[in-house]
């Protein structure tokens, strides 16, 4: 009998351990899988996320990332490799499978090596003037004008099929901010448009200043067009920059959700 009670106690003992560890290491169990069986995507040298479940989130585990994953790298959106990466004073250092260090300059894009995510090596065209006159009937809704081409600060173009029907849409991404020729309307914009060979104009992002403003906040470029699980849809990615020095560098990823782009991460 006083056997009997041993052995019951010893069991609920042994349980009892086992439920406690259980509970002490669920949330490193966790922590663990989110590292080895997520996708992640590193951008630039200031945004890192993770995408799970159709929604990125910032890396929680980011040492944890970089110490067990291997990355697909993408420099100015053409692959260079497979590489493990690790954080040095700001800057990415990338190492090959035989452990050397190799150094990239230009756009950063990496993501780990299980995600199907494509990279489009995209060209820019020039801005023209019938592109100016497009632009100015879209900015007169603001009383905004482009008087000529050498206005824009940021005068980026690309013509891609953009949600896969086999006609090409024309993304703009133009900005008189920061343009050292004034205008002379009121007001300075930064403005990101896909116009569409049916006419369909969507404005991304607008954002319109006072003139006397123009050389202050943010600016944004084209940084990637990616499409993730083949996706009938490409997302676009801006890099958010001032000109001077690299505080509040940040990528935004733009995504297609019911026939409008828009924003999924967030920038602090
Ligand atoms: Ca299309």
């Amino acid at each position: 009998m006083k056997n009997k009670k041993i052995i019951i106690i010893i069991v609920i003992a042994i349980l009892a351990y086992f439920a406690l560890l259980f509970f002490l290491t669920r949330d490193s169990l966790e922590e663990n899988y989110k590292v080895k069986t997520y996708n992640h995507l590193l951008l630039g040298y200031d945004t890192a996320l993770s995408w799970h479940n159709n929604t990125w989130e910032p890396i929680v585990n980011f040492d944890e990332v970089l110490k067990q994953r291997t990355f697909n790298v993408y420099v100015n959106n053409q692959y260079a490799g497979d590489y493990t990466l690790e954080l040095v004073k700001d800057t990415w250092q990338f190492y090959d499978q035989n452990n050397r260090r190799t150094n990239f300059g230009g756009d950063i894009l990496a993501v780990t090596d299980q995600t199907n995510l494509e990279v489009v090596n995209y060209t820019l065209e020039d801005i023209t003037e019938e592109d100016i006159e497009y632009i100015n009937q879209i900015l007169n809704n603001d009383n905004l004008h482009i008087d000529y081409l050498e206005q824009l600060s940021i005068a980026e173009k690309i013509i891609f099929d953009f949600d896969n029907d086999h006609i090409n849409e024309t993304l703009y991404n133009i900005a008189t901010i920061y343009s050292e020729y004034y205008s002379e309307t009121e007001n300075v914009f930064q403005l990101l448009l896909l116009h569409d060979e049916n006419g369909d104009t969507q404005i991304i992002k607008e954002i319109v200043r006072k003139r006397d403003e123009y050389n202050l906040g943010y600016g944004y470029l084209l940084s990637n067009i990616i499409r993730i699980d083949n996706s009938n849809n490409y997302d676009i990615i801006v890099k958010r920059f001032i000109p001077y020095g690299n505080q509040g560098d940040c990528h935004l990823i733009y995504s297609w959700n019911n026939g409008t782009y828009e924003n999924v991460n967030q920038c602090e």
